[in-house]
């Protein structure tokens, strides 16, 4: 699956790859990818999307709605073009406010992306670019 692994972060595409041991709300997901020099994934390929399916794992990813309701936007600011979405969603449903992206354990199915409320405990993927200037 992975090209080159190091300590944790495993290397695909000009990009490190770190996933968490633990669970944590979306914040704090968001907290520990930004201490580590990166942040949440950001899914700006169908073959990161392919990548993101290899690790088999249920995971927060660096999208929300929390600014806008309905207005889907990557941690580092860029819109949602290509989405992944599952079926139904994004959805916010039963008056439960879902502004956190994840990725659900449907790992046969390219579309596997699922809104949820932002405090629920999911482990986490950190997405670190690789450049030549660090
Ligand atoms: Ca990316
Ligand atoms: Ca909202
Ligand atoms: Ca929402
Ligand atoms: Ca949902």
């Amino acid at each position: 699956m992975a090209e080159y692994s190091h300590h944790g972060w495993v290397y695909f595409n000009d990009s490190f790859y770190y996933i968490s041991a633990w669970g944590n709300s979306w914040q704090d997901s968001r907290e520990d990818c930004l201490q580590r020099g990166a942040d949440l994934v950001i899914i700006n390929s169908k073959e990161e999307q392919e990548f993101m399916r290899q690790f088999k794992k249920h995971v927060w990813i660096g999208l929300t709605d929390r600014e806008t309701e309905g207005v889907w936007e990557w941690v580092d600011g860029t819109p949602l073009t290509t989405s992944y979405w599952d079926a139904n969603e994004p959805n916010s449903h039963e008056g439960i406010d879902e502004d956190c992206g994840e990725i659900k354990l449907h790992y046969d199915d390219e579309n596997n992306w699922n809104d949820v409320s932002c405090t629920v405990q999911n482990i986490w993927i950190c997405e670190k670019k690789f450049t030549l200037t660090q």
